[in-house]
């Protein structure tokens, strides 16, 4: 299968590294929905980064929902929990996170699309306090409960950690590391790990490693 999507797209790199962590095999092309919209055009018509195509053909777009199809080819193996209450919590946190990300790339176009004087800052200010809630929500669960950040890495710590790395990345200074000592230490346990540093947050290519 081929997954497509450049990433410095949090959501392109939450399923780049979950494929690894999942033990399937992809390959793996860099084409950027703004640059290459052409390119990507033929492949997906509706232009979504993630797109994974499948050894069939079939396309899927949306990273949870590529996720859900992954975790069904890996099975039995799973970066989901099965037991309830621990899957309850995963889903919680995966919804923070997803938010926070969500949140995130609302700034980044907010700020690189559109022209200077159309920045619309009540609605910057708005998604701003969004993202800032779902970390300090993200910062308050990790301290209350610790996560995995190595062995046993879940689904909801890949998120987290690419999420926490992507607003870093993208917008330095609006999260001050000291409001969130939690996400900073996970997240530098998280980069660590093979399976993020073989899908880097950036324009390369993710390789398979043998
Ligand atoms: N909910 C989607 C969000 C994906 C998304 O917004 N991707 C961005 C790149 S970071 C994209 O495709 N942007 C181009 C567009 O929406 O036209 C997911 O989880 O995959």
């Amino acid at each position: 299968m081929k997954l497509i999507g450049m990433l410095d797209s949090p959501y392109v790199r939450r399923v780049a590294i979950s494929l690894q962590l999942l033990g399937l095999h992809f390959e793996h092309r860099s084409l950027s929905v703004f640059r290459t919209f052409e390119d990507f055009h033929q492949i997906n018509p509706v232009v979504k980064a993630p797109t994974l195509v499948c050894d069939d053909g079939e396309l899927l777009m949306d990273s949870t929902l590529i996720l859900a199809y992954a975790e069904a080819l890996a099975r039995p193996r799973s970066l989901m929990p099965s037991e309830l209450k621990a899957l309850q919590r995963e889903l919680h946190l995966i919804g923070l996170a997803l938010a926070a990300c969500e949140k995130s790339v609302q700034i980044v176009y907010e700020r690189e699309l559109r022209p200077p004087e159309k920045l619309y800052e009540p609605w910057l200010e708005r998604v701003s306090g969004q993202m800032r809630t779902a970390y300090g929500l993200l910062e308050a669960e990790l301290a209350r409960q610790p996560l995995a950040s190595g062995e046993g890495l879940s689904q909801a710590g890949v998120t987290l950690a690419v999420a926490w790395h992507f607003s870093q990345q993208m917008l330095p200074g609006l999260l001050p590391a000291e409001h969130y000592p939690q996400l900073v230490a996970f997240s530098a346990a998280a980069e660590a790990l093979p399976a993020f540093k073989a899908a880097p947050h950036g324009d390369g290519t993710f390789h398979q490693a043998e």
